[in-house]
């Protein structure tokens, strides 16, 4: 009797095609006989979540048909698709990179699913005739907020998670080990092997990194707050334009579509000349986290002042006429509750930060015509209401806020490298200044050396 050929199907946007497409490619038609690849349409990758997609279909497609693997290729375009392609094609396999680990077991009812370990250094482009290149970001810090970084690296197109560095080399390994990425613990060699640098270290170290990171001329996206001293950011921008490099502060609230809008709705006069803004954002914390036992950059505000700032620089400026911080304290005498309080010449804003004490989250904008409220959590901004004298007349917006929300910051980042759009507006580099100095004056306020 002639023996059953196994069929194998797998997925993929392979945009910007590199080695590491191609030898998930080879492998996938080496388990089995015939290779059936699905290649994402624009639309369902928007509908997924993917952004920052160069290639267009029909590239991506020749680029997957060029490598020789495939019998036959399709296309991807709607969610649920592979578990009816499976039937369709009589799948004997399913194959994706373990980047997705687990992600597919819902079809080990239909058939085997394999995960390929996906390929850690993506040193060259296989095709030379490609816009782009794929960036190696290389990320500093290995605590939680990278983690989430990293999930949200795999829906950006352009960029591949390079490795982590953090001096303590068994954090470094475990990280690593956990996301099938390089550990680096020499400086040296983490620069050497990566494109873009990516900080998530503790607040008080990021000054010191980003300043290694553009001396060895490298682009820059640093988590928030980025420096505690205004002279430190104007440094280090300064650094960055001489060598024709970026530095970015991540706070992804400004980057996200639906804080655009409000930004862009707020602006507009829809609720007349704006008076007062209130921003507020608390988060439980146990006592025993970095947050609230690094007695010198940890409490409330530095923590969460950076979000509830940025409304109230945005729309007010960063030409304050005074500027105020009222505080309850723990046992440590760490902040655990703050209220920082702003006068402008045309109207007043406080933002309100809660490590310890939980109050209400949202973020409300008044103005001489109306007002404008946003939920928590505002920070993640997908819908907010217009509000007018009439009660009866309320206007609701929705934006889609995506996963963590970091995809929209890395790929504004990405796009920012490759001068195809200036996303600067966002966030601008004056305003990461002037967040910096109200870090300085809070801690110095404190008591605390900034
Ligand atoms: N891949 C890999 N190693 C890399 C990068 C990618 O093995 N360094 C694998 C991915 O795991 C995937 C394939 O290459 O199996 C294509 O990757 P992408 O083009 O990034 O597509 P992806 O977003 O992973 O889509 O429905 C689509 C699927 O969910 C996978």
């Amino acid at each position: 009797m002639e023996k059953k050929s196994t069929r194998v199907i797998t997925y993929g946007t392979f945009d910007l095609f590199h080695e590491g497409h191609y030898r998930l490619l080879q492998r996938a038609k080496a388990l089995g006989d015939y290779l059936i690849v699905g290649v994402t349409t624009e639309a369902y990758d928007r509908t997924r979540g993917k952004l920052n997609v160069i290639d267009s279909l029909l590239t991506r497609i020749e680029n997957v048909r060029k490598t020789g693997f495939a019998d036959e290729i399709i296309i991807e375009e709607t969610q649920g698709q592979k578990f009816n392609d499976i039937k369709k094609y009589n799948i004997d396999i399913f194959t994706v990179g373990s980047d997705w680990m687990g992600n597919f077991d819902y079809l080990k009812d239909y058939c085997r699913v394999v995960y390929l370990e996906r390929t850690r250094n993506i040193s060259s482009t296989m095709l030379r005739e490609q816009k782009q290149q794929i960036q190696r970001i290389g990320i500093i810090g290995t605590g939680r907020i990278a983690g989430r970084f990293l999930m949200e690296t795999k829906l950006v197109s352009g960029v591949s998670v390079q490795g982590a560095y953090n001096p303590h080399g068994e954090s470094a390994r475990k990280f690593a080990d956990r996301w099938e990425i390089e550990a680096y613990t020499e400086m040296e060699e983490f620069f050497s092997a990566v494109d873009l640098v990516y900080i998530a270290s503790p607040h008080g170290t990021h000054y010191g990194y980003i300043k290694e990171a553009l001396e060895h001329g490298k682009h820059v996206l640093c988590e928030k707050p980025m420096v505690l001293r205004r002279a430190q950011a104007e440094e280090l921008f300064g650094c960055a334009r001489e060598r024709g490099l970026i530095v970015l502060e991540g706070i992804k609230t400004a980057y996200c579509p639906g804080f655009s809008r409000l930004m862009g709705i707020a602006c507009s006069g829809a609720i007349g000349s704006i008076r007062n803004v209130e921003a507020c954002f608390t988060k439980l914390e146990d006592s025993g986290t970095r947050e609230l036992t690094d007695l010198r950059y940890g409490g409330s505000f530095t923590e969460l002042g950076s979000y509830c700032m940025l409304p109230i620089l945005k729309l007010f400026g960063k030409n304050y006429e005074e500027l105020r911080f009222d505080a309850v304290r723990g046992e440590n005498g760490l902040d655990l509750f703050t209220r920082a309080s702003l006068r402008y010449s045309n109207g007043i804003a406080t933002a309100t930060c809660g490590l310890g004490v939980k109050s209400d989250g949202r973020l409300l904008i008044s103005g001489t015509k109306g007002y404008i409220v946003v939920e928590a959590p505002w920070w993640k901004t997908s819908y907010f209401e217009i509000h007018t004298e009439d009660s009866g007349q309320v206007e609701k917006y929705s934006e889609r806020f995506l996963g963590e929300g970091l995809r929209y910051e890395i790929s504004d980042f990405l796009s920012m490298i490759n001068g195809s759009n200036d996303n600067g507006f966002k966030l601008t580099r004056g305003e990461s200044a002037a967040l910096a100095g109200i870090m300085e004056k809070f801690l110095e306020t404190e008591g605390r050396k900034p």
